[in-house]
């Protein structure tokens, strides 16, 4: 019997996840093929947090029933090797790619070897309950999912840097004005974060002549003026046009983007938050933009995901949104990460990048 790979977010584009296996020796199936229609949560009051149409945000997840196998799916004909589409049995799991799952969920497949998380941020792992002891949890790293936050986070640098939506705002009052024009190595890029996502976002925007400076834990040389710890927070900022947050969600920079780092940064600065939704105090971004001290902000994540309708930064004129769509974790591109690893589990080699929940990230 081939081992299987239980993916959290099959249901939502079968047939990318079944062509990215497809020749792997891996049998891939849907969350749901254990679950059922539930989360496969602990169970209680019925209202988890299933996933939603593209894998991220609240869903209506049953909550699970709770009694220990809730094995009542009925697959989704793709899968491959020797068991058919139907339900499968917890312990027949060897490995699990998983985003959001419901507390109790994962600890009820008792022979699971590896944990993927499904994005690169690990906070969605990190609730009480959620992770079995003893299974390694590895985050999400990939080539494309790197790239298209690379994108995200130059289109709006480059929106904000070309005064695009004043731009915008003057075509919809059929106003013809030329606005200064300031050269890219004159705009000054603060990103907080170098990691993998930040690191790579500042080299895209260096490339383009950017004056980009970076904040991280620890130095970084990645060829750009690199600040670390929270003692040199103020001086990036003060140093800063454009403000990128691309850092995990950790209670060190939980609320790491409000009044008294805002007041730190340039008046006419703008903020764009692709880190997550906790990173914001959303009502300080408001003040700041009402008082003219923040020029715009652009903004992917959010504390309450979806973005409930009657939320203020929906309609304000200098707040673009976008639901959590910065980057997602592309079938074809991601699976190559999955195979890779567990070829090397199965080799008894080293695996990783491995989440570490002491340092949050
Ligand atoms: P990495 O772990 O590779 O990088 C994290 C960076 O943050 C590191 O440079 C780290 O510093 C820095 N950092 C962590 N804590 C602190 C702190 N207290 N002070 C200063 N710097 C700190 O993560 P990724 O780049 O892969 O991802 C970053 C985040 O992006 C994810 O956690 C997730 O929240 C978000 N994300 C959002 C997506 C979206 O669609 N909106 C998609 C994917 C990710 P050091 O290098 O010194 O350790
Ligand atoms: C991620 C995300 O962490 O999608 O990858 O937000």
């Amino acid at each position: 019997m081939p081992e299987v790979l239980l993916i959290k977010d099959y249901a939502q584009q079968p047939a990318a996840w079944a062509a990215a296996f497809a020749d792997f020796d891996l049998e891939v199936r849907d969350w749901d093929a254990v679950f059922g229609g539930g989360d496969g949560g602990d169970g209680g009051d019925g209202d988890g947090d299933g996933v939603d149409g593209d894998g991220r945000g609240d869903g209506d997840g049953d909550g699970g029933d709770g009694d220990g196998d809730g094995v009542d799916g009925d697959g989704d004909g793709d899968s491959r090797g020797g068991r058919g589409a139907g339900a499968l049995a917890p312990a027949e799991i060897d490995y699990a790619l998983v985003w959001q799952p419901a507390p109790g969920a994962l600890a009820r497949l008792p022979n699971l070897k590896l944990i993927f998380s499904l994005g690169a941020g690990i906070d969605h792992l990190a609730g009480d309950g959620v992770l079995p002891p003893g299974v390694p949890v590895l985050r999400m790293v990939d080539a494309q999912l790197t790239a298209g936050m690379t994108e995200y986070v130059v289109y709006h640098a480059l929106r904000f840097h070309r005064a695009m939506p004043a731009y915008e705002a003057q075509q919809r009052r059929a106003e013809w004005r030329l606005l200064p024009q300031v050269a890219a190595a004159e705009r000054r890029i603060g990103i907080l974060g170098l990691g993998v996502l930040g690191g790579a976002a500042a080299r895209a925007l260096a490339t383009l002549n950017f004056d980009v400076a970076g904040w991280s834990r620890g130095p970084k040389d990645l060829g750009i003026p690199s600040f670390a710890g929270a003692g040199e927070l103020p001086a990036l900022l003060a140093r800063t046009d454009i403000l990128v947050c691309l850092l995990p969600l950790t209670a060190a920079t939980a609320g790491i983007l409000c009044a008294a780092n805002f007041a730190r940064l340039p008046a006419g600065a703008c903020v764009i938050n692709a880190g997550r939704g906790g990173h914001l105090l959303e009502a300080d971004l408001l003040d700041a933009l009402e008082r003219g001290h923040l020029a715009g902000a652009a903004l992917d994540v959010f504390a309450n995901e979806p973005l409930p309708p009657g939320n203020p930064l929906w309609s304000h004129p200098r707040v673009a949104i976008t639901p959590h769509a910065a980057s997602k974790t592309l079938p074809a591109s991601s699976a190559r990460h999955v195979i890779d690893n567990i070829r090397r589990f199965r080799a008894g080699r080293p695996v990783g990048p491995l989440a570490d929940f002491a340092r949050g990230y």
